[in-house]
């Protein structure tokens, strides 16, 4: 088995910066805990952007700003969020794709999400999937259930394998709603990926809140990918908050390392997900 693909997810659209202010928002602040997660082993960031005020938004002008600066500032993969907040439309979750990312997410499906509802209806999914194909755009595909997995499966069927050939899909566990952040959902959601998908495809793990370790360790057993970052979890154990997302990476690192699959370089990272060269 090889080297660990850390992907981490600094912001995300949930969490709220008056309650915790280490929370990156702003662009300066984005760069730098990229920067900082760099270091510590990722490869890959997914980002999603806030507003002056720090509310969510799919700004296409801040979006584009955004994948400049990280582009200049890192050497990591950059993958926008096309899943936004959940009462984002989606039409402007489609122009995210203007922004011109190495990738971009796309979830498999509707789900709860808490007291919300997280809607991805089939044909809004087809579109994402074909636009990134156009744009030569990676996706990575977001799971929050199993029935996700049977989607892509169709997906590809009928829409063909996405931009680059390679298939990458993201196990999001934990969600009030969807499938539970445990080892052995975790080994359920690897065993169908075996059945169901490409030979090649790869899977990453991520577990929202106190299900991140739980979840981390099972994807790292079964030979998968991780995802860290202060969108997923804001406490780092029992009672003790996350200091920065780099605190989450190193983390993932070390276990990683232990799992004698140390983190991957992001050169080695586009390579396997088909992402193109870094300009
Ligand atoms: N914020 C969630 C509603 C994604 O980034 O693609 C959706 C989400 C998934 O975070
Ligand atoms: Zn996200």
């Amino acid at each position: 088995m090889g080297a660990t693909l850390i992907t981490v997810a600094p912001t995300g659209a949930e969490v709220d910066k008056r309650e915790v202010p280490e929370l990156p928002v702003t662009l300066e602040e984005l760069t730098a805990t990229a920067a900082a997660c760099e270091r510590e082993g990722a490869s890959v960031i997914h980002v999603h952007l806030r507003d002056d005020r720090a509310r969510p938004t799919l700004d296409p002008g801040r979006l584009r700003e955004a994948v400049a600066a990280l582009r200049e500032s890192t050497g990591l993969i950059v993958q926008l969020s096309t899943g936004g907040a959940v009462t984002d439309a989606e039409e402007d979750r489609l122009r995210v794709l203007d922004a011109a990312p190495d990738m971009a997410s796309c979830t498999m499906g509707t789900v709860n999400f808490g007291d919300e509802v997280f809607t991805n209806r089939w044909s809004f999914i087809t579109r994402l999937h074909e636009r990134m194909q156009d744009k030569a755009v990676v996706p990575e595909y977001e799971l929050f259930d199993l029935g996700h997995l049977a989607a892509l499966e169709r997906l590809l069927d009928l829409h063909g394998l996405p931009y680059g050939g390679h298939v990458h899909v993201d196990f999001v566990l934990g969600v009030p709603g969807g499938a539970a952040g445990d080892a052995s959902t975790v080994t359920a959601f690897a065993e169908a990926v075996r059945r169901h998908l490409p030979k090649e495809t790869t899977f990453s793990a991520t577990g929202i809140g106190r299900t991140t370790l739980p979840v981390m360790l099972a994807s790292l057993a079964h030979g998968g990918h991780l995802r860290v970052g202060m969108e997923d979890t804001v406490s780092f154990a029992r009672r003790q908050p996350v200091t920065g997302n780099d605190q989450l990476v190193r983390r993932a690192a070390e276990a990683a390392a232990l799992a004698q699959r140390p983190a991957m370089p992001a050169a080695e990272a586009r390579r396997l997900l088909g992402v193109r060269e870094a300009a």
